[in-house]
């Protein structure tokens, strides 16, 4: 199952366990700690008080009390000393420990806040990318619901450096598509040649139809390469006869796609951050129409081209265009050749837009 980065209250959540940012005491404090807390009621401290206190980067388990998820995972993470004093693996044990537990209780779903981004200093975009290092890992070889909860977004930025190359992204093609985009290009382009050919056929009949007749295959049928304006010339299809033509669907092209990769279907699965019975869905069903969210996340786990990621979203009834921040968003990774969806769900995130994969 998938990670999800989502923005809320964790005490709101209702999965199976939420993870509490604790200290070593275990008995409460300030922060995501304190409203766990107050959100529990007073025998949440009582149980706690049982425990005995919890080294850093280990993690207890506790019950819930008066909130809506069954469990909480109390961890301990490490206070930023400048990052080179172990904090990176000690926060990797907090997650991975954590993790652990989750999983010995039988959770199917799992709730983070940033553990040590807020009281203990760790810088968030740091913090952020070693709970998403840590999950997805576990992931690879688990099945849980992951939330990474990331409480204030004011406070929580993705690099400077990509979150401007990001926009400057954006800004060119917008002005692009207020001047002369490449689909209007192509667009003029195609009705010239088809007005073009009208014109042509219109005055000179007996020209123009050799021309057409080359592009005729047995039983009048064009070629599926011919170019628009031969199709405009043949004769018309039946329903029946178009049917038969139908084009490989996104299913069959995704599951093609899989094998000349080389994947394995989990692989691409869990590298497109998709949960297991909807990829069977989408396997089972050749007409399966996914998300458009999905069709992309597909997309970037097979590291498509950007043509390739438009043919298989083509397929399934999409488009990336350049009138939208999340398509132009998409875009620039798959430009830069970077396809790690975390990464660009992080980016959507910062930028309010859908997030890929589910
Ligand atoms: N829901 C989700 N995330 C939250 C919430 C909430 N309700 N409240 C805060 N956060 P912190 P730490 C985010 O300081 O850095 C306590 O006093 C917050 O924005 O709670 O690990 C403990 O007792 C930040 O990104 O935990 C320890 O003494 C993240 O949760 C100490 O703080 C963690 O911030 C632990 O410090």
């Amino acid at each position: 199952m998938p990670i999800q980065i989502i923005r809320t209250d964790i005490t709101k959540l209702n999965c199976d366990a939420i993870v509490n940012a604790a200290n070593n005491s275990l008995l409460g404090g300030g922060g995501v700690d304190g409203a766990i807390h107050r959100a529990a009621g007073p025998n949440l401290l009582r149980e706690c008080r049982t425990l005995h206190g919890c080294e850093t980067g280990q993690a207890k388990i506790t019950g819930a009390y008066k909130l809506p998820c069954k469990y909480v995972i109390h961890t301990v993470g490490p206070v930023w000393r400048g990052g080179q004093n172990g904090e990176k693996q000690l926060l990797e044990s907090c997650y991975r420990e954590s993790l652990k537990l989750a999983k010995k209780y039988e959770c199917e779903s799992v709730a983070f806040p940033l553990i040590s981004s807020g009281v203990y200093g760790y810088p968030k975009d740091q913090a952020l990318k070693v709970a998403m290092d840590v999950c997805s890992d576990f992931l690879l070889k688990n099945d849980m619901l992951v939330n990474i909860v990331i409480f204030d977004k004011a406070a929580y930025q993705i690099s400077e450096k990509l979150f401007s190359d990001i926009r400057a992204y954006i800004d060119d093609h917008y002005v692009d598509l207020h001047t002369d985009s490449l689909y209007e290009r192509m667009l003029r382009e195609q009705c010239s040649q088809i007005l073009e050919m009208d014109e042509c056929v219109a005055e000179f009949p007996k020209l123009a139809m050799p021309l057409a007749d080359s592009f005729q295959l047995e039983d009048n049928k064009p070629s599926m390469a011919a170019p628009m304006q031969a199709q405009q010339l043949a004769p018309q299809m039946s329903l029946d006869e178009k049917l038969g033509q139908i084009d490989e669907s996104f299913s069959q092209m995704l599951l093609r796609k899989i094998d000349e990769k080389g994947m394995t279907d989990a692989q691409c699965y869990k590298k497109a951050n998709v949960d297991r019975k909807l990829f069977s869905k989408i396997r089972s069903n050749v007409h399966y129409s996914p998300s458009k969210t999905t069709a992309i996340a597909f997309a970037i786990a097979l590291e498509l081209s950007l043509e390739e990621t438009k043919e298989m979203l083509m397929k399934a009834g999409y488009a990336l265009s350049h009138s939208n921040k999340f398509d132009l968003i998409i875009e620039y990774f798959i430009q830069s050749g970077n396809y790690n969806i975390f990464e660009i769900n992080e980016a959507l995130f910062m930028f309010d837009q859908s997030l890929l994969g589910m």
